[in-house]
């Protein structure tokens, strides 16, 4: 290297950081802010005879079989003895179950029901049932506990690799039902988790627009009457995290889509 390149090489890394620590700020800004940096998914009109769709399936290639085993310590007479194994991984043949496909880039499109949807989490046995749920943003979560104990669900808001907390309910035996409007602000996940047993923990799947499924038994989706254009899909299970692809809708056809977890 001769001594002018050297110089400029000295003088290019002051300018890089400089932008670097610039996009830093304005991304930390953005952080604490809070405020979502999606725009709201707006119901308008769709040519219902150029719609198209999205179908596909998911696979369970990598063998990956995450398992959470807790001991069982207190309350064994509700909760059941010994240990508590959290087995996440559902497959069928080798198609992977309980994944959740969506679309979080379509800014509007078909009706969308949320406020008036409702999910009930039941705590029964030291279990969420069931324990993975989808809720559309602004629908209501009903949570109620049918066990003779007390229980203290917590909610987060799953962000990247960080956590949100949105509610604690503490719930004696049998207590009232607590219902709670569920908004989300910049995720797509909400894991629920008990502070009194460590082994109950529970997935909701908050959807932003209508554009969403959950795989049937067989590993397979479809996403439909989506306006032409290029999407960007995405695949969601709870222990083993997201996948993308990249979709472009044409009229009156549904495009295909594989998915490998
Ligand atoms: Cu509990």
């Amino acid at each position: 290297m001769n001594a002018e390149a050297f110089r400029g090489v000295h003088l290019l890394r002051p300018i890089a950081a400089g932008v670097l620590t610039g996009a830093l700020i304005a991304f930390s800004l953005l952080e604490r802010s809070g405020a979502s940096t999606r725009a709201a998914y707006e119901v308008v009109p769709i040519d219902m005879a150029n719609v198209g769709g999205v179908s596909g399936i998911v696979r369970f290639a990598s063998g990956e079989r995450p398992q959470d085993t807790f001991p069982v310590n207190r309350d064994r007479e509700v909760c059941g003895p010994e240990m508590r194994s959290l087995d996440w991984v559902r497959t069928a043949d080798d198609r992977l179950l309980d994944v959740i496909v969506f679309i979080d880039d379509v800014l509007a499109g078909k009706p969308f029901t949320a406020p008036s949807e409702t999910t009930t989490l039941n705590q029964k046995g030291c279990r969420f049932a069931p324990e993975v749920r989808i809720l559309q943003d602004g629908g209501t979560l009903v949570l109620t506990n049918s066990d003779p104990i007390l229980h203290n669900a917590q909610a987060y808001e799953l962000i990247q690799s960080a956590r949100r907390k949105i509610f604690s309910v503490v719930q004696e035996a049998y207590a009232e039902p607590f219902v709670t409007p569920v908004r989300i602000t910049r995720g797509n996940v909400i894991k629920i988790e008990c502070s009194a047993h460590e082994f109950m923990q529970s997935w909701l799947f908050v959807a932003r627009n209508p554009y969403y499924a959950q795989v049937d038994g067989r590993g397979a989706f479809r996403l439909g009457e989506l306006p032409p254009g290029q999407y960007r899909v995405r695949a969601w299970h709870p222990r083993l995290g997201f996948r993308e692809a990249t979709a472009t809708v044409v009229p009156r056809h549904d495009v295909e889509v594989v998915f490998d977890f």
